[in-house]
């Protein structure tokens, strides 16, 4: 019995102790790679409009998160992350195939009817991970583009190419923004609940049909505007943009944040089995502002404030979701926005005025718009239990264009000579295994930015000094800045150390002629 038990026990120990091996080599000199555990589920919350301070774990006060603040508890806090760019969809363009999007014409903030700006068959994180096995959905704002140009997008037949040519088995979709038309969802090809007999016209040009416009007739309005956001009234909001017809399909912007969670926790119900990639994309909180009235006042800060709340609670809904399914310890969750806070951005929603004392950027200059930090430094939050220290902060420079690249390296897929250029594997940095960060790192505003060190640097561009619609700080002299002394930027030192800002100037501008920097 004992020689029938050492032949079967000596190769099982040989087989633990190999694979203590590989686990404590795996542990000390790389981060974990999916080959070491089963792939883990990916869920991509990304918010709009997010800035720095909006969320109580980045020191809001006035505002209250409890869900986002728990993904910090459980996880890790970046204080110098990144968006690739301060307005949403070179932001998003960027994020997705890791190029910085001012490389690439139609990159800029779009009209509903506009073209994809993401070329089909690009390599791009979803179409990345589905080579890898996983089922890929995205639910939420897309602002990306839709069909290929050749025509007028056909909103009353199949519109395409959209996400599923770029990697997407699923997607449910706000087409644009909330405050463009077409005022519709669109779920895979196909607007939702749509009658055949009232067809959907769209035009960004001439006004078409015969629905009141906001400029003609501001009585109707539930919320006026206060800058653009001047045509067609849907829901008693006027929008950018005109349409007509798709009555039955049209949203309701109260029930946005109710809609879009939903769609997102099914999808994670339905493929909780194998391991999936949900990019849930917040409409919240992008103007218009509307919160649920489930949400009304209850910030103490306003509209956008109760945005915030509301917000907060589709996080919750999604972690709850992962945790009722046993998928929380087995899901990377990474929680961030596409650009800066704004405050007054079209509508007369009380932003600015019932703030009381919440500062959104934090201790930043700037906001959306703005190549100042608080354009484009933003809220980031990385889960992964056992995987990721809990309660943990990093100060690393971080930039979201590096998604890609340090995702392919955690489901060991190979990116291509010409994917991703400008994205870097810094996995490391992203679980929070190592805190050194980018070396630089392009910021894009009104122009752009170069973060190097402890110095940032912005070369003269022409501009306005402020956006007048938003009152955002653009910044157009030339100016640097050193972050590590002044993280306000407020004091310009480019006149105190010419030589600094002079090499900066210089790798700015050939990371600009070089095409690719990776
Ligand atoms: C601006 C809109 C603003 C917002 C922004 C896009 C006006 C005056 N302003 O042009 O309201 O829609 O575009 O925001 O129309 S983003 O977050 O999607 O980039
Ligand atoms: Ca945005």
């Amino acid at each position: 019995m004992k020689l029938l038990q050492s032949k079967h026990v000596i190769p099982a120990i040989s087989f633990i102790i190999a694979g203590c091996t590989i686990l404590v080599l795996s542990g000390i000199l790389s981060p974990v790679r999916a080959a070491d555990a089963e792939k883990p589920n990916i869920v991509l919350i990304y918010t709009d409009d997010l800035g720095y301070g909006d969320v109580s774990c980045n020191g809001a006060t006035k505002v209250q998160t409890p869900n986002i603040d728990r993904l910090a508890a459980e996880g890790l806090n970046f204080t110098d992350a990144h968006c690739a760019a301060a307005t949403c969809t070179p932001s998003r363009y960027a994020m997705l195939t890791g190029e910085y999007a001012w490389r690439m014409k139609g990159t800029g903030i779009l009209p509903g009817d506009a073209k994809m700006a993401i070329a089909p068959g690009r390599t791009t994180i979803p179409s990345m991970l589905k080579n890898a096995g996983y089922t890929t959905g995205v639910v939420g704002k897309w602002h990306l583009g839709l069909g290929d140009g050749s025509k007028p997008i056909d909103w009353n037949a199949e519109v395409k190419p959209g996400p599923r040519e770029i990697g997407f088995d699923y997607s449910f979709l706000v087409p644009a923004t909330g405050d463009r038309v077409p005022c519709v969802y669109l779920e895979n090809y196909r607007v939702v609940d749509l009658d055949p007999s009232d067809p959907i016209q769209v035009s960004y040009g001439k006004k078409i049909g015969d629905d009141p416009t906001g400029r003609e007739h501001p009585e109707l309005l539930k919320m006026k505007f206060s800058h653009g956001h001047d045509c067609t009234i849907v829901n008693g909001i006027s929008r950018i943009g005109y349409m007509s017809g798709g009555n039955s399909a049209r949203w309701v912007d109260e029930d946005m944040a109710d809609v879009l969670s939903h769609k997102a926790v099914t999808f994670i119900d339905e493929n909780r089995e194998k391991p999936f990639f949900l990019y849930f994309s917040t409409h919240d909180i992008h103007v218009p502002r509307v919160p649920n009235s489930r949400f009304v006042g209850k910030s103490g800060c306003g509209t956008r404030g109760d945005a915030i709340v509301q917000l907060d609670w589709c996080v919750g809904q999604v972690l709850d979701k992962l945790d009722e399914l046993g998928l929380k310890d087995n899901t990377l969750v990474i929680f961030s926005s596409d650009n800066g806070p704004v405050y007054d951005d079209g509508y007369e929603d009380g932003a600015v005025e019932d703030r009381n004392g919440h500062d959104a950027a934090g201790p930043l200059r700037g906001g959306k718009y703005s190549r100042f930090e608080g354009g484009t430094r933003v809220p980031m939050l990385v889960r992964w239990p056992g995987k990721v220290e809990p309660k943990t902060t990093s100060d690393a420079l971080f930039s979201q264009v590096d998604l890609l690249a340090s995702l392919a390296s955690l489901v060991d897929e190979k990116l291509d000579e010409e994917a991703g250029p400008d994205s870097f594997d810094t996995l490391d940095v992203l679980l929070g295994k190592s805190d050194s960060g980018r070396e630089y790192l392009v910021e894009q505003g009104n122009g752009l930015s170069l973060r190097m060190g402890e110095w940032k640097y912005m070369p003269e561009t022409k501009g306005a000094k402020i956006n007048k619609n938003t009152a955002t700080e653009l910044g157009p002299e030339g100016s640097l800045f050193n972050l590590k002394d002044d993280i306000g930027e407020k004091e310009n030192l480019i006149d105190q150390q010419p030589e600094i800002a002079k090499k900066m100037d210089g790798v700015l501008k050939k990371i600009q002629e070089d095409g690719r920097s990776r």
